[in-house]
Parts: C-alpha cells; structure tokens; sequence
C-alpha cells in the first residue's frame, strides 16, 4: 500500500487507477488512502456537467476535456456517474456516447462510476473519487450526472461551477423548471442548437434566470452549442472559465464551500456509523430486526436505539 501511494503520488495513471477502485469498493485501507490524499486536493477547478438523458453531456465533456488538454499540460479528470436507471441500457440510450472509448491523447483521465451500492450515497463516493483524482493532480476535474434525482443535485454541488445542458424540443423548458435545476446552474449550455427550437428555449431559460433576485454578483451565462461539430465548446470553456474567476469576488462562494464540506461530512458520518452497526449486528440480525418490525413485535425506534447501543454503549439518555 505504501509503494501505491508513493506512485500515486509520483503522477503515475496506474496508481491512480487503482487507488480509485479501491475506494470505490471501499476495500480495506481506503479510508487511510483518502486521509493520506486529502490534504493534496482543493487545487482543481471542479466543473459539473447535468442535464437530462441523451441531451449530449458526455459528447460536450469530451469536447471541453480537449479543449482544457490543449491549452496546458495537466491531465484533465473526468467522472462518469453512470445512470444504472432501467432505461439506461435500452433503446433511447442506445447511441448514447461511451467516453471511456474517447480518449487518444493520454491527456484525459476517465472514469465511470456505478450509481448503486454506495452505503454512503452516490454524492459520498463520487466526492472520495473526485478528492483522489483532484490529489493526485488532475485540473480540471470534470463530472457528468444526469440531472433529475437528489443524488445528483448533491454531486453538482460538489462542483464549483455547474453547467446545465438543454435541449430544445425536449419539454426542458418546463423540466428544468420543475426539477429545481435552474438554481445549480451557473452556465447553461442549449446543446443540439442545430436543432429547431434553440431559440425558443434560450428565451425561456433567459425568463427564468431574470427571476433571480437583482444584485447577484453572477448572472449565468447561456451558450449554445453543437457538442458534435464542437460549435460553441470554446465559448462555453471561457464562461466556465470566467464562472471560475468570478468565484473569488463573490462572498456567497465561501458560503456555498461551507455548506459542501458540512453536508460531506455529514454523508461521511452516516456512511461509518451504518457501516459500524451493520458490522457489529451482522446481516442475520439485520434480518432478524427487519422481521419483527414486519410483525409488530417490535418497533423500529427502539430497534435501532438498540443498535446504536451496540457501537456507543451507554449513549441513550
Ligand atoms: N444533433 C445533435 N446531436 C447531438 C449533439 N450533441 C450530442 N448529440 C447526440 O446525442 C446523442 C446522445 O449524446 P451523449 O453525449 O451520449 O448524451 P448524454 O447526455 O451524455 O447521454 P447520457 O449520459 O446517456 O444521459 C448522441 O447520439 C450524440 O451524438 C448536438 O449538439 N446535436
Ligand atoms: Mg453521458
């Protein structure tokens, strides 16, 4: 483990690899790799990139993943939060884009993550594996999640700069005002304005956003784009960009970091606590706990007040 963490540390791509499976899995010893790294990160920008199904996130990533390559010599990072949705593997999605395919360079790191089986929550593990890409040196570090569930407002969150993708046509103009997504975005990209309808979705966007409340030191830019010719993808690279430089000047920036860095560990707390008590009680007295519940012979508050006990003996009042 010491040898992995001097590669890691040396910029090698394996060990990076492999640390980031590792605390994926949570296998032993991730949590001493995480603490170890930890103190590495907080120096890339960390760019979000939501938006619904299909509406060309990861053809905009790879775009802005080459633009960052070639303008300096860091390897730019990116996190897939893959939807493991029942949808994701059928038709709609058939052509989705397969980024781990994209890179030629060298220069972009990918990586995809499952969105199941994370005992602390997907915004947990993808906040670890941002951390580790982030240590290890990558800038900047990009992650795509499909913009609909709380689970990936917290992602966004992560980011410092959130950009939500729109399509024209797709009804996005009332979804992105229903599923609160206006207020993570600090850039907007209308992506397929090749499309019909791109202006009529730039004016609702534009609509929505002039409800914000006046003197915000950002107003969020919008972009269109055509993510597979690349029109627009230098635009929107210098909005992040400015988004970025913006952040320094505006006193709601250390407000929002503080918020993040609560909430995580917050999702680190609960992750070890259930880990621990799952650990002392064991699947079988999990199970056991589940059945009495079922039948009424027991009630889940004393439950798990009793499971608690076992990891923090003597904490009931
Ligand atoms: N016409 C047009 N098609 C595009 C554009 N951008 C992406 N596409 C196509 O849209 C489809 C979906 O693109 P992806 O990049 O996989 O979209 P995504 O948002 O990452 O999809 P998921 O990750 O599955 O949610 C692909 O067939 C792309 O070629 C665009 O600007 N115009
Ligand atoms: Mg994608």
């Amino acid at each position: 483990m010491k040898a992995l963490l001097e590669e890691f540390r040396e910029g090698n791509v394996r060990a990076l690899a492999r640390v980031l499976t590792r605390v994926e899995n949570r296998s032993p010893g991730s949590f001493e790799f995480l603490r170890s790294v930890f103190p590495s990160s907080g120096k890339a920008r960390v760019i979000g990139i939501t938006g619904s199904p299909g509406s060309g996130k990861s053809t905009l990533v790879n775009r802005l993943a080459a633009e960052y390559a070639s303008l300096s010599d860091s390897i730019v990072g990116i996190v897939a939060v893959d939807p493991s949705s029942p949808y994701s593997h059928g038709a709609i999605l058939g052509d989705r884009i397969r980024m781990q395919d994209a890179d030629t360079s060298g220069k972009v790191f990918i990586r995809s993550m499952a969105t199941r089986g994370h005992l602390g929550g997907l915004a947990s593990a993808a906040s670890d594996v941002v951390t580790v890409m982030d240590a290890w040196g990558a800038d900047p570090v990009m992650v795509e999640t499909v913009g609909v569930g709380q689970d990936e407002v917290d992602i966004a969150k992560l980011a410092d700069v959130s950009v939500v993708v729109l399509v024209p046509g797709a009804g996005d103009e009332i979804q992105a005002l229903k599923a609160g997504i206006m207020e993570i975005g600090d850039v907007f990209a209308i992506n397929k304005s090749d499309m019909d309808g791109a202006g009529r979705l730039e004016s609702a966007v534009r609509a929505a956003l002039d409800l914000a409340p006046e003197g915000d030191a950002w107003r969020p830019p919008i972009v269109r784009t055509v993510a597979t010719t690349g029109e627009g993808v230098e635009q929107l690279r210098e909005e992040i960009d400015r988004c970025h430089r913006s952040l320094g000047q505006d006193p709601r920036t250390s407000a929002r970091r503080r918020r993040a860095a609560r909430e995580r560990l917050i999702r680190i707390l609960q992750e070890r606590l259930v880990a621990s008590v799952l650990a002392a009680c064991g699947e079988h007295g999990l199970e056991a706990a589940v059945t009495a519940i079922l039948s009424r012979e027991r009630d889940p508050y004393s439950v798990a007040e009793e499971l608690l006990e076992i990891v923090s003996p003597g904490r009931a009042s």
